[in-house]
């Protein structure tokens, strides 16, 4: 008796447990996992701040307080940067005498310490960025390094350097803050459950990725489309397109992505546009013959392609070969820095990835059956 009693408690608490199980896996079944891959730089982390800014919260005073002093940081690297660049490539002989000891400044100052941004030493800062030496540098931007979407906080220095100065979000997205490790954000869009991860892009991060490798739904892997001139931040000798074919190729080929659905978000499109006025893909060694072919068969064509659409196509082409025999990689140029873009490119991404993730999982290809599969709450 005393036996079946316990024994009936026992069944009772296995089937408790059954019970919490069964439930916990329907929760994960009714998550998406979905992981921002991509090299240094590619926009992962502005991408992260749409995606949380629209479906979580907008960022709070506190975050944007921290943001001022974070682009202080970003406008004094940029110009010590190109400042250092200036003396290197010996054209620092053309710069008039009154803007010379800014320039021995940015070369010798530590610009993390942002206090160093006074209203006054930014004046000098816009003088130097406007003269013809420092623009001369910066058309040779591909030979040192320089994070390019930052012209714009240069051209507002001087209100930047103000105590007063308040960022707003247009202001976060494009202050830049290196990612290290790996951070994760939960977020609910459209009823449905996302974990979003987001890595460090650059080489000493990426071999801390695999600790979030398993049970993967999607990955979306970022590329800095406009950076195909560019030498890695990390490592001067590699061009930053080359590294980014390289590391998508080693990831979709991972055994881990077996099942897991590719969005390829071809990112920077906006300085990818201005960048082909004036450095043509054709220009670059590196891919010089390959594009040319590739224009060339392109242009025949009936309405023939802008220079817009060959660039992406081109490099899209790359990324398609390195895809390892994937033929279902969905493709999408982007610009993390424009809300409205970003988001119009996500809608379509989210619905391609939960689509992918029923067939997958429940043999289902109708998106009306959503509810069925359990993917809404
Ligand atoms: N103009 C422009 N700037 C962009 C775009 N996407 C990102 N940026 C800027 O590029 C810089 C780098 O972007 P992040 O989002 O920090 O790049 P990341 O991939 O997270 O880089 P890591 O954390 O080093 O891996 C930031 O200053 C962004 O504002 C874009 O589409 N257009
Ligand atoms: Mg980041």
């Amino acid at each position: 008796m005393g036996c079946g009693g316990s024994k009936s408690v026992e069944d009772q608490q296995s089937k408790q447990v059954e019970k919490t199980l069964a439930s916990a896996q329907r929760e994960d079944a009714k998550t998406v996992k979905l992981l921002l891959l991509g090299a240094g730089e590619s926009g992962k982390t502005t991408f992260l701040k749409q995606l949380k800014a629209r479906f979580s919260a907008p960022p709070t005073a506190r975050e944007l307080s921290e943001v001022a002093d974070i682009i202080r940081g970003n406008i004094l690297e940029f110009m010590a940067n190109l400042a250092t660049a200036m003396v290197d490539l010996e054209l620092d002989g053309d710069l008039q005498d009154e803007l010379q000891p800014t320039v021995s400044k940015l070369t010798s100052m530590n610009t993390k310490d942002t206090a160093e941004l006074t209203p006054v030493f930014a004046r000098n800062l816009l003088a130097l960025w406007l003269s013809a030496p420092a623009q001369a540098v910066f058309a040779r931007r591909a030979e040192f390094q320089l994070v390019e979407s930052h012209t714009v906080f240069i051209e507002r220095a001087v209100e930047i350097a103000d105590p007063r100065f308040e960022a707003d979000f247009q202001d976060m997205l494009k202050a830049r803050v290196k990612t290290s490790g790996i951070k994760s954000e939960n977020l609910v869009i459209d009823g449905v459950n996302f974990e979003i991860f987001d890595v460090g892009g650059q080489k000493s991060e990426r071999r801390k990725w695999i600790r979030c490798f398993d049970n993967v739904t999607a990955i979306v892997f970022f590329v800095g489309i406009s950076e195909y001139d560019q030498m890695m931040h990390e490592d001067e000798t590699t061009n930053r397109m080359e590294d980014a074919i390289g590391l998508f190729h080693e990831t979709v080929t991972n055994e881990a992505f077996e099942k897991t659905s590719v969005c390829v978000f071809l990112n920077k499109v906006d300085l990818f546009e201005n960048k082909l006025k004036t450095v043509p893909i054709s220009s670059v060694p590196l891919w010089s013959g390959d594009y040319q072919a590739f224009a060339e068969k392109e242009s025949q064509s009936i309405p023939a392609p802008s220079e817009l659409d060959l660039g992406i196509g081109f490099f899209m082409t790359k990324f398609q070969e390195a895809a390892g025999g994937r033929s279902n990689v969905l493709f999408k140029p982007s610009t993390a820095t424009d809300t409205s873009n970003i988001l119009a490119v996500w809608e379509f991404a989210r619905r391609a990835i939960l689509l992918r993730a029923l067939q997958a999982n429940f043999g289902i290809t109708d998106a009306s059956d959503f509810e069925l599969a359990g993917l809404r709450n």
